[in-house]
């Protein structure tokens, strides 16, 4: 994980101080993390994953059609480019960058993607999405596709969805386009059985960011001692992830502490659920232009290409 040291464990420390305590959710995402979720895809209760692959493989002619030829495509958060593989496929770009946090794992996807493509010129960038990229130089400028699967805008809250929104915007340019998928509002049964799994894997990652947090800021989590608690909050249209405290327990880091009470929560996730209306409200607000939704028949999830002007 590449991490400015000088910077990231204050921010860290500063939202476990508050109440109530957060830890962002891209903490997730250590190497452990990473390996977590991705069992997680393949969780017979977490339909995003597959729900999505079966849209691509099921309109992937429209798609590709839509999007043409030539290109450059620019994936936001790719962590293994396994969704990349089957859009690579279709739409035969030139050129691939692979962004995400994770240094380590996305460098193995886009390894693997360039062996599956020979010819494709391919470039990874560690970077947090939550600031502006710079992408390598090297990359085209013309024909830029932003490729944001798999329902990661959903950690973004309604304002910082828009900025990001914003950002792809920017950085497809002038004849690009963005090609997003998002989780559609649906029964909250089916919701919560996604993130409650039988397995308890979610469980685990989400406890494992306890020990990302041990790691970065030098902390005495015990993950064990917290309990997962995942649950779909209707008015906001969120499922929203915790950590509750099992016992009262005091937590220490290298230069200060924080005491929890029995029972309370850290909160570690938001994962907004969206309806067509609101995805396309918000990418007409962002400056997009005109915008193709593709839906699979149950109506759960959306894969959506919205072009910029
Ligand atoms: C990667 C943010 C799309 O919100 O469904 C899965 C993360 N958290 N199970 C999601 C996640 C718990 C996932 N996203």
């Amino acid at each position: 994980m590449p991490l400015d040291a000088s910077i990231e464990p204050l921010t860290i420390i500063d939202a476990l101080k508050r109440s109530p305590a957060r830890i962002a959710s891209k903490y997730f995402y250590d190497n452990h993390g990473s390996e977590l979720f991705e069992l997680i895809t393949r969780l017979p209760e977490y339909y995003p994953t597959r729900t999505e692959l079966e849209i691509l493989n099921q309109f992937g002619e429209d798609i590709a059609l839509a999007i043409g030829q030539g290109l450059t495509l620019i994936e936001l958060g790719a962590g293994n480019c396994e969704k990349s593989q089957t859009l690579c496929r279709l739409i035969q770009p030139s050129h691939f960058v692979a962004i995400d946090v994770a240094e380590e794992f996305v460098r193995e996807g886009a390894n693997r993607l360039r062996s599956a493509f020979p010819g494709l010129i391919t470039h990874t960038v560690a970077a947090d999405l939550a600031v502006p990229i710079t992408l390598p130089t090297g990359v085209p400028y013309s024909k830029r596709v932003v490729f944001y699967p798999g329902s990661s805008i959903g950690n973004f809250d309604p304002a910082d969805s828009l900025a990001l929104l914003e950002r792809s915007h920017a950085l497809a340019g002038k004849d690009g386009a963005l090609l997003i998928g998002v989780d559609l509002v649906k029964d909250p049964a089916i919701l919560e059985a996604a993130y409650n799994d039988a397995d308890g894997v979610t469980a685990r990652f989400n406890q494992n960011i306890l020990r990302h947090a041990n790691c970065l800021i030098g902390s005495d989590f015990k993950p064990k001692h917290w309990r997962h608690v995942a649950f779909f909050n209707n008015s906001l249209s969120r499922i929203e992830m915790h950590l509750e405290a099992k016992t009262t327990t005091v937590v220490h880091w290298p230069g200060g502490e924080r005491h929890f009470a029995s029972g309370e929560r850290i909160h570690t996730e938001n994962s907004y659920k969206y309806t067509p209306k609101i995805l396309e409200d918000r990418l007409r607000q962002a400056g997009f232009g005109q915008i193709d939704v593709w839906m699979d028949a149950r109506r759960w999830f959306a894969i959506v290409l919205a072009r910029t002007c």
